[in-house]
C-alpha cells in the first residue's frame, strides 16, 4: 500500500531517458499518476497503466487537478547565512563605485564579515530562516548553504551550525559548504599566504565536526589566486571533502580548469572561462553552475560561454547565489527567467539546471533531481499549463503544493 497517490497529474520528470529513446521534452508524461511510499517515489506513469483501482492502491488518493509535478527544486549555490545587509553599498554602486572598488576599500564582503562575526547564532538563524522560507514557498526542497563570512574557525563553524539547524528546523535538505577562502580577513592584511595557512589548519576540525559537506573557495584577483586555492583544495581532499569553486566571475584566472583538476563537483559563475576551462570541465565531469542573479546585480557584460559548454556536453546548473553583496535574491524561479533572458538558456535547460543538474552539482544525483522510482519523494506541484511557464513568467509563484520526503509540507 502506497502512502499517497496523485492522479490527474502531468509530470515533468526531468529524467534523461534511454540514449536512443524519443524522450519527450522535460521528460514529460501526460495524464499521469505518481505514488510515494516510505519517503520515496514508488510508482509513476500514465494513469491508465496503474496496477489496480486507485482507491485500493494508496492510503490517500488525491486528484492533482491537471497540475504539473516537477522534482522539488534544488538551489545548489547560496550564501544564505549572513549578518546585516549591503543596501548602503548598493547606493554607493549607483553613484559610480564598482563592486571591486568597494571590496578593495575594505567594504563588500568584509562589511558582511564584521556583521556576521558580531551576530549571535540565533540572530543569524532567524534572518536566514526568513530567506529560506521564501525559497521553500517556491518549491525548493534542497538548498546548499556556504560559510565564508566568519573567516575564523569559530565564526565559520558558527555559520555552518546555523545552516545545519535550518535543515533540522524545516522540511528541506541542507547541504553545507566550508568557504573559509572567501576573502582575506582584515587581521591578515598583507599576509594572504598566512591566511591560507590558517584555512588549511581549520580543515581537519571542520571535517571532523561533520558540519561541512564540501569545500569552496573564491578564485579572483580580489580574493585568492589559483596557487592559493590549490593549497586549500589539497587540504580539503586530504580531509576527505569534495571541492567546488567560484571561478572566472570577474576575470579569467583559469579557475574552471583548476576546479576540474581537483575533480570539483562544480565550477560556478564562469563568465570569463575560456575553451581550456570548458574542455577540462567536460573531461572531469564538473558541473557548470551559472549565477544570473550576480551577473544582473553587478551589471556584468561578459556572459558565460554557453555555446562552448553545450558543445562540450558540460552539465549546466543554475542557482541563486543568494548573498548580501552580489545577489540579494530569494527566488529561484526568478533565476530561471534570468538564465533564459540574460544567458540564453532554453526554459528546459533552465529547469534541468535547478533539478537534475543541480542535484549533480551537489553529488546527490543518485537520490534527487528527477522523478524516478526509488528517488526521494521531493515534489513541487505547479498551477501552469506548460513547464516553460516556470521560466517565462517572472515575479509570479505558481507553486501550489510541496511534498518533502513523501510528506505534504505546503498546500494540498
Ligand atoms: N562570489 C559572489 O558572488 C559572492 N561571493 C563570491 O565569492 C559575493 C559575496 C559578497 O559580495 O558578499
Ligand atoms: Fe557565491
Amino acid at each position: 500500500m502506497w502512502d499517497h497517490l496523485w492522479t490527474g497529474a502531468r509530470l515533468a520528470t526531468m529524467a534523461c531517458g534511454e540514449p536512443d529513446s524519443e524522450r519527450a521534452p522535460y521528460g514529460a508524461v501526460e495524464d499521469a499518476a505518481l505514488a510515494v511510499a516510505g519517503g520515496e517515489i514508488a510508482w509513476l506513469g500514465p494513469a491508465a497503466t496503474l496496477p489496480g483501482a486507485a482507491a485500493d492502491l494508496a492510503s490517500e488518493v488525491h486528484d492533482a487537478g491537471g497540475c504539473w509535478i516537477t522534482p522539488g527544486l534544488i538551489d545548489c549555490h547560496t550564501h544564505l547565512v549572513f549578518g546585516g545587509d549591503r543596501a548602503r553599498e548598493f547606493e554607493l554602486r549607483l553613484k559610480g563605485a564598482s563592486y571591486e572598488e568597494i571590496a578593495r576599500a575594505g567594504g563588500g564582503i568584509r562589511f558582511t564579515v564584521a556583521q556576521t562575526r558580531a551576530a549571535s547564532e540565533d540572530t543569524l538563524f532567524d534572518a536566514a530562516l526568513k530567506r529560506l522560507r521564501a525559497f521553500m514557498a517556491e518549491g525548493v526542497t534542497t538548498i546548499e548553504i556556504k560559510s565564508g563570512y566568519g573567516l575564523t574557525l569559530e565564526d565559520e563553524l558558527k555559520m555552518l551550525r546555523v545552516a545545519r539547524r535550518l535543515g533540522a528546523a524545516e522540511p528541506v535538505t541542507v547541504r553545507t559548504t566550508f568557504l573559509g577562502a572567501h576573502a582575506l580577513p582584515p587581521e591578515y592584511d598583507g599576509h594572504p599566504e598566512d591566511y591560507i595557512d590558517a584555512v588549511i589548519a581549520m580543515m581537519p576540525e571542520v571535517a571532523a565536526s561533520g558540519l561541512a559537506d564540501a569545500v569552496d573557495a573564491f578564485c579572483e584577483r580580489i580574493a585568492f589566486y589559483p596557487e592559493q586555492v590549490a593549497r586549500v583544495f589539497e587540504a580539503a581532499q586530504a580531509a576527505g571533502l569534495p571541492v567546488k569553486l567560484h571561478a572566472d566571475q570577474l576575470s579569467d584566472l583559469h579557475g574552471a580548469a583548476l576546479a576540474a583538476r581537483f575533480e570539483a563537483l562544480s565550477a560556478d559563475h564562469l563568465e570569463y572561462t575560456g575553451d581550456d576551462g570548458v574542455r577540462a570541465m567536460a573531461a572531469a565531469g564538473t558541473v557548470a553552475v551559472l549565477l544570473p542573479g550576480a551577473f544582473y546585480f553587478l551589471r556584468e557584460r561578459q556572459r558565460p560561454p554557453l555555446e562552448a559548454l553545450r558543445g562540450a556536453g558540460v552539465p549546466i546548473a543554475l542557482a541563486s547565489d543568494c548573498n548580501p553583496g552580489s545577489s540579494p535574491v530569494t527566488s529561484l524561479l526568478l533565476m530561471l527567467n534570468m538564465g533564459c533572458t540574460l544567458f540564453r538558456l532554453t526554459p528546459e535547460e533552465a529547469l534541468t539546471g535547478i533539478t537534475r543538474n543541480a542535484a549533480r552539482a551537489l553529488g546527490m544525483q543518485a537520490t534527487h533531481g528527477t522523478l524516478e522510482v526509488g528517488k526521494a519523494a521531493d515534489l513541487a506541484f505547479w498551477d501552469i499549463d506548460h513547464p516553460a511557464e516556470l521560466a517565462y513568467r517572472f515575479g509570479a509563484n505558481p507553486c501550489k503544493q510541496v511534498v518533502k520526503a513523501g510528506k505534504i509540507v505546503l498546500g494540498g
